[in-house]
């Protein structure tokens, strides 16, 4: 962290790591010694755009609440360890958008910003995501947009942003420096993508009004590599249709969606026992996968990412290594039990390098 030393004893458990696992990278030994020098000198060192690209990928491999890993070697690494001003990290954060969302080919990404350094802490994201929508809190209690928003919400009109108080605003980008102010960034219409939903066999659908972004990009976790922090690193893969369908569109504290959708299916609601919540999960699901297909936004459906999961296990215990996992991050909110990954426990160890909820 800021103001803080880098301790050198995870400095070198990463670099031997890495040597490990990178037969042909130069000398560990050399490569020690000069770290350690570095943090004598510096109280930091800085790590090779090679050690950096590394620790990111393996930080995913790491991550236990992810499903998505079977693809972590093939992570696009951003290295913008240059920036450090608030109004650089907005410019790259768009940047990263377009890159990663490529017209709804999907590449995952992370964008690495200037690390903490003793003396000087390092840029900070304050949205939990690069895209988000905005929740506003009328006067008689009722939310419109995302309820997981209202406080960014406030914030950013806090700093003068003007809300259009839709149920889908995309918020602005709140970017703190070193040095002052928090920056506003409204994120230009062509770096965020987006797509309405509609459901292939009722009509009626489309008219609820319902739509998601297509890139989900974490902003607010810290990329730690070998004893140093990356508050600023934002990355992104893409998403798991039930991210959306049963738990941003569906839960009682998001856009709780399922009563309506149950009446306009013309569902039971008065007793539990017709399973009105279940059916309407369902077809909420049905609509997410089906707009993201046809609109040709790259998007997993639980099912297949499940049985990729497993694959990804395989193939970790093949190459000699853990796999720790979360079981209660990793199965599905919806039809747990018809997928693979359910059905097993997990190595729960945490590993480095890794993403930390820091702040
Ligand atoms: C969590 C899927 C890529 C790191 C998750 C979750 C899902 C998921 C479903 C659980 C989210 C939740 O329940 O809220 C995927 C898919 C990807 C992908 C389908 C497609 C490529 C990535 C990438 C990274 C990553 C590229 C990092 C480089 C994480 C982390 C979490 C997570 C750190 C935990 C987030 C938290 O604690 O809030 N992922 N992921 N994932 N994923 Fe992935
Ligand atoms: N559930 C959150 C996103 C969490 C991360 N999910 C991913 N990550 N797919 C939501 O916005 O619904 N990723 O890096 O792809």
């Amino acid at each position: 962290a800021a103001g803080r030393v880098t301790d050198l004893r995870e400095a070198e458990r990463f670099l031997r790591l890495f040597h490990a696992e990178n037969p042909a990278t130069g000398n560990l030994h050399a490569r020690l010694r000069d770290v350690a020098r570095e943090v004598a000198q510096t109280g930091t060192y800085t790590h090779t755009y090679e050690e950096l690209q590394f620790g990111a990928r393996v930080a995913w491999r790491n991550s236990n609440r992810c499903i998505g890993r079977l693809y972590w070697r093939s992570l696009k690494v951003r290295d913008r360890r240059q920036v450090t001003s608030a109004e650089g990290v907005a410019v790259e954060c768009v940047a990263h958008l377009r890159e990663a969302t490529n017209d709804g080919r999907i590449r995952p990404t992370i964008t690495v910003f200037a690390p903490d350094t003793p003396g000087l802490p390092a840029p900070r994201i304050l949205n939990d995501q690069l895209i988000r929508y905005a929740g506003y809190r009328a006067d008689d209690g009722e939310i419109v947009g995302d309820p997981r928003n209202v406080q960014l919400t406030e914030t950013a009109v806090k700093l003068g942003w003007q809300g259009g108080r839709g149920r889908f605003d995309v918020l602005p980008l709140v970017v703190q420096d070193a040095l002052g102010a928090p920056l506003l960034c409204t994120l230009p219409g062509d770096a965020v993508l987006e797509v309405p939903l509609e459901h292939p066999a009722y009509p009626w659908f489309a008219e609820l009004g319902l739509r998601w972004h297509a890139l989900p990009a974490i902003s607010d976790m810290c990329l730690e590599i070998g004893g140093v922090c990356y508050p600023c690193a934002p990355f992104n893969g893409w998403y798991m249709g039930t991210e959306i369908g049963a738990r941003n569109l569906a839960d009682a504290d998001r856009y709780d969606q399922l009563g309506l959708v149950a009446e306009r299916l013309g569902l039971d609601t008065t007793t539990e026992r017709s399973l009105w919540r279940d059916r309407a999960l369902v077809e909420l699901n049905v609509a997410v996968l089906h707009s993201f297909e046809r609109a040709g936004v790259t998007m997993a459906d639980h099912h297949t990412e499940s049985r990729r999961f497993l694959k990804h296990l395989e193939r970790e215990e093949k190459a000699g290594r853990a796999c720790p996992a979360d079981w209660s991050w990793i199965v599905p909110p919806l039809s747990g039990s018809a997928t693979p990954v359910f059905h097993r426990y997990y190595d729960t160890r945490t590993l480095t390098p890794a993403y930390v909820h820091h702040h």
